[in-house]
């Protein structure tokens, strides 16, 4: 008999989904959208669809392993735990607790598989990663600015008369967004999308503007140039809300749009047309997070807020500079879920430099990895360090439900639950503001057990069991408490599958900033706290013709290396009916230089790596760029990223996986 019962998609993703799934035999047989759900109304994307295949993968891991002279070996829950927890014990007490770095990501965004920080914090605190691969420059930049990141909700951007879609591949990633630019559309909305890549985004909108990558502060400068020169700034907005716009009008006397559309590879008249745009309010900017994986990242994002605000599209409906959502996951009470006050001592390695660390710490060196709810041998920039790194550490755990890249690498592999078979809840604080809860519907298959069991046995061995002694409803209960005044409890997240947070629909209405002044700065005080200048510059990524030219010579091409349309990052790949291989999307001017046609073999290159795969060319690419989708596995051609640098951006917290100079060639297919 079948029955149908509402979950939700644990991937780490805008759109943070509902699903209604089909059951069997005690079988999930298939995975559909929630039709009930507000926002995700019945739509899913094929990631989450294909969910079910990964659940029930051939390959998917049923036991704990052991590597031992080089091959791995099936041992029991007992022997591992034993061991891995005599392991810790020991390293606390000969070389102390940060002698452990825990490398982890976001793959799962439930509540229960994050309890991974509360054990290392309760075990005394480890070496931790800061910093974001993903989007740690752009949420920087609008602490700065904002004091804080937010979104409009959903569906505010109907109240707009443009919408820019500035670097997000929405109808690939973010798919509820696109589905409201194909009505906004309908509304006739003007749309436009300013990207590198002519994306099934940029084919929907009214205008695609053409930009080299890395390049959009620039564009930013020249926007808000010519906003000034036409006197269409909100002067009421800046001189009221707002610090340091002195600093900007200096700063923008140092450049001309000569140069602004030299560089950025714009048109001055494009540029001029824009201004005329921002000051038609409402505007609505939808930024994604590609173009801030630059040295210049920070002050790229920090740029577009300030063409923004001072076009008095802040605080309004249908206006905003939309990045991120934080006030979405501060409804919870997760601080007393991860236990800060335990942790004794720590240290913190950058995300990206989590490698080079791990090589060149000593005080203590790094004995121990655990890696949970990421691949970093696959995902990291500067991949072939990674490996290097991680090969040489002595003890090497990775929890997951596949024998990874990065398992590979490892001593112990301890085999995890997906969703379907735990209980769990889901938000993201990324695009909407509703919860989304799934039930358990069934056992893991072989041993594989939820990494919070696994964190509650180790628990019992190290002395920390009473930490851990909670069953799955209290945790859910604890990290709901603060919203059950408003009658948002447990119950009724089981009872009604989903909830809306309490969150500020259109932000900064109040025009009160977070930030030290109470104002918009563009000029930023938190930075100066943070020792840094904190005005705006008119900076450049690392790897361009004008930073570097002699490597510009060496390495003419930009490479982006985007999210994959069928996988997310690593995840899906090894499930993909036909083998995954390399795809090389160039540009049009790079296949006529090179004499390169669809389908010839290529290799792609710089300093750090090489990959060799197949050629796509994508007519309406700006010039001088390539793209590889990120994620593919190293038996599948990978990892894209033994090319990307490992350079922090300019605040220091993000990447700049995209600030990448190669070269390519033909090859002679094999
Ligand atoms: N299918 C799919 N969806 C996903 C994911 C996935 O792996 N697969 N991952 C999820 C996660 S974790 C994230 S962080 C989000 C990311 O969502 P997005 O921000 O939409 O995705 P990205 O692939 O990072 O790149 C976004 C866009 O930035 C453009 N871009 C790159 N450099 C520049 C630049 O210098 N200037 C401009 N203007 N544009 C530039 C790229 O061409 C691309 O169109 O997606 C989520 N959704
Ligand atoms: N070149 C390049 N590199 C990139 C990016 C890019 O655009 N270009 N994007 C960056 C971005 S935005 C992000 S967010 C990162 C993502 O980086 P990761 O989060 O490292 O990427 P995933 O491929 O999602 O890998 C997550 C791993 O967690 C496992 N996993 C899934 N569910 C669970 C669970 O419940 N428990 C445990 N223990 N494990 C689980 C999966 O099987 C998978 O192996 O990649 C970054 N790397
Ligand atoms: S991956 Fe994203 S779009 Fe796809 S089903 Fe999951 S939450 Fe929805
Ligand atoms: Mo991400």
């Amino acid at each position: 008999m079948q029955t149908v019962v509402k979950s939700a998609c644990p991937l780490n993703c805008w759109d943070n989904c509902g699903f209604q799934v089909t059951m069997e035999n005690g079988k999930v047989i298939q995975i559909d959208g929630d039709p009930d759900h507000p926002i995700t109304k019945g739509k899913i994307c094929g990631r989450g669809r294909s969910l079910i295949k990964r659940i029930e993968a051939e390959d998917r891991l049923l036991h704990p392993l052991k590597k031992i002279n080089g091959e791995f070996i099936q041992i029991s829950w007992q022997q591992a735990f034993d061991e891995i927890a005599a392991k810790l014990a020991d390293i606390k007490e000969i070389y102390g607790s940060t002698a452990v770095l825990h490398s982890h990501d976001y793959a799962n965004s439930g509540i229960l598989t994050n309890l991974d920080q509360r054990f290392f914090n309760a075990y005394g605190g480890v070496t931790e990663l800061v910093g974001s691969l993903c989007w740690g420059s752009g949420i920087e930049a609008q602490m700065w600015d904002f004091g804080d990141a937010l979104s409009h909700a959903p569906g505010d951007l109907f109240n707009s008369r443009h919408i820019v879609v500035w670097g997000r591949n929405a109808s690939r990633t973010n798919l509820h967004f696109y589905q409201s630019l194909l009505e906004a559309k309908k509304k006739g909305i003007h749309i436009l999308v300013i990207d590198p890549m002519f994306n099934p985004t940029a084919k929907l909108a009214d205008e695609y503007i053409s930009i080299k990558p890395g390049m959009d502060g620039l564009l930013a400068a020249g926007i808000l140039k010519e906003l000034l020169r036409l006197g269409l700034e909100d002067r009421t907005f800046i001189d009221q809300f707002t610090v340091g716009f002195g600093d900007v009008e200096d700063l923008l006397e140092t450049i001309t749009l000569e140069e602004i559309s030299e560089k950025a590879e714009i048109p001055i008249e494009t540029i001029t047309r824009l201004a005329g745009i921002y000051a038609d309010r409402p505007v609505s900017t939808y930024i994604g997070l590609g173009m801030q994986r630059y040295r210049n990242g920070g002050n790229t994002i920090r740029f577009i807020d300030a063409l923004v605000a001072a076009s008095g599209n802040i605080g309004i409906p249908g206006g905003g500079a939309n990045y991120a959502n934080l006030q979405v996951g501060r409804s919870f009470q997760a601080g007393r879920l991860t236990l800060n006050e335990r942790r004794k001592e720590y240290r913190q390695f950058p995300i990206m430099k989590q490698a080079e660390r791990i090589l060149s710490e000593r005080n203590p060196e790094i004995k121990m990895v655990i890696v949970t709810c990421g691949n970093p041998a696959t995902q990291v920039p500067d991949s072939t360090i990674v490996e290097e790194a991680f090969s040489k550490v002595d003890t090497v755990v990775v929890i997951d439900q596949f024998m990874t890249d990065t398992a590979l690498l490892a001593d112990y592999v301890l085999p995890t639950a997906s969703v379907f078979e735990e209980e769990d809840f889901y938000y993201a604080s990324m695009f909407h503001h509703y919860v989304n809860y799934a039930p358990k519907l069934m056992e893991p298959p072989g041993e594989a057990k939820p990494d919070l069991w696994i964190w509650t046995e180790l628990a019992k061995r190290l002395g920390f069991a009473a930490d851990f002694d909670y069953t799955t409803e209290q945790w859910l209960q604890m990290f709901l408490e603060p919203l059950n005044k408003d009658g948002l409890t447990l119950e009724f997240l089981q009872d009604n599958h989903t909830f809306e947070l309490p969150v500020v629909k259109v932000p900064w209405s109040d025009r009160r900033f977070k930030t030290p002044s109470g104002k918009y700065e563009f000029s930023s005080n938190l930075a100066r706290q943070k020792g840094m200048e904190g005005k705006l510059l008119l900076s450049l990524p690392a790897e361009t013709k004008w930073t570097q030219p002699d490597l510009a010579a060496k390495f003419p091409y930009s490479l982006l290396t985007i999210h994959p349309l069928r996988s997310n990052h690593s995840q899906h790949y090894h499930i993909f009916p036909k083998e995954p291989h390399v795809v090389i999307e160039i540009a049009a001017d790079i296949a006529n230089r090179h004499g390169l046609l669809d389908g010839e073999r290529a290799k792609v290159w710089n300093e750090r790596g090489e990959v060799t795969g197949t050629v796509s060319i994508l007519p309406k690419a700006h010039p001088g760029t390539i793209n590889i989708d990120e994620g593919i596995w190293k038996k599948f051609g990978g990892s894209i990223n033994s090319l990307t640098s490992s350079l922090p951006s300019d605040n220091g917290l993000g990447s700049t996986l995209y600030d990448c100079l190669v070269a390519i060639k033909k090859i002679e297919a094999i």
